[in-house]
């Protein structure tokens, strides 16, 4: 925890609980927009949550009424062509991040989450959504098309028929409809949200940390692969697990009939 706590964050807040990281987007005044400060936040955050062996899962929620908003408009208003293409960079790369997290992320989504918020959102593993939700991808109506990584992790999650729709169109989609897109995992109440991403993350944990980070690249990197390729891949991420102490704890745990107690090694 102390890395992250040196990190002198305004626009986050990261706590960590149970080897559990809930990050906090942390800018209600502007729906938690995020301004090229609060991006460069989230890169110290992840790169520190990367490295720390107390965190084996993240759980990524907003403050207040917006889980995030987009991108800061007023920041961009002025860009150019070349800034615009370097701040989409500079943006992809942090989502990236995100998603190669060989760790589970957990996107608590307790409002807004339009533009740039959506994009976040995507860049997670899991969406979880409150009740009171709202998805959309509204940049063409600033002129501008998803470009935090939207226009492509959007149809490889819910296809390329619906993400089409609602790019263009712009429209807001409620939780109940994001579910029924196969946007969301799940629908519950706000007062639920936290502890319902709390508790399906412990139902992650409760498994082996490396087993779990293998399979998160094989299906991530197998989704831009053709099946052979990546059967190869899930091949090769099976052969490391059978290299790992907690295979080995796994199975005879299973053999001895009791509970097996991973160390993540
Ligand atoms: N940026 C900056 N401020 C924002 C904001 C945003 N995206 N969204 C909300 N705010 C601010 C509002 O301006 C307002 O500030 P004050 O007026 O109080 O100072 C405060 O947050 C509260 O918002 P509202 O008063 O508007 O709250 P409402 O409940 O009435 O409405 C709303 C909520 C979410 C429907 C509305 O705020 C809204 O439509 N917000 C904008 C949503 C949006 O269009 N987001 C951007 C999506 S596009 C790039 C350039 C741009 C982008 C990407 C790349 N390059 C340069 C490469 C854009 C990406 C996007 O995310």
């Amino acid at each position: 925890m102390s890395k992250l706590n040196e990190l002198g964050l305004k626009n986050i807040e990261v706590t960590v609980k149970e080897s559990i990281a809930l990050v906090k987007m942390n800018r209600p005044k502007a729906l938690n927009a995020l301004n090229n400060d609060t991006l460069k936040e989230l890169v110290s955050i992840f790169d520190v949550i990367k490295e720390e062996k107390g965190v084996l899962g993240v759980i990524v929620t907003g403050e207040g009424k917006g889980f995030v908003a987009g991108a800061d408009i007023t920041q961009m208003q002025n860009y150019k062509s070349e800034q615009g293409r370097e701040y989409a960079e500079f943006a992809q790369s942090v989502f990236n991040k995100i998603e190669n997290l060989e760790k589970p992320v957990i996107a608590a989504v307790n409002g807004y989450a339009l533009g740039g918020g959506s994009e976040l959102a995507l860049s997670c593993d899991i969406r979880i959504a409150s009740s009171n939700a709202i998805f959309g991808q509204p940049e063409v109506s600033l002129g501008i098309i998803p470009c935090f990584g939207g226009t492509q992790r959007l149809p490889r999650l819910i296809g390329s028929g619906l993400a089409k729709e609602l790019i263009y169109t712009g429209r807001m989609v409620k939780a109940e409809e994001a579910l029924s897109m196969g946007y969301v995992n799940k629908v519950v109440s706000p007062e639920e949200l936290i502890p319902a991403s709390i508790e399906m993350m412990k139902s992650i944990l409760k498994n082996a940390p490396m087993a779990i980070g293998y399979a998160k690249v094989a299906i991530n990197r197998g989704l831009e692969m053709d099946i052979a390729n990546g059967l190869e891949l899930e091949k090769d991420a099976a052969a490391l697990c059978f290299a790992t102490e907690d295979k080995q704890e796994g199975m005879d745990a299973f053999v001895e009939k009791r509970k097996a107690e991973f160390k993540n090694r």
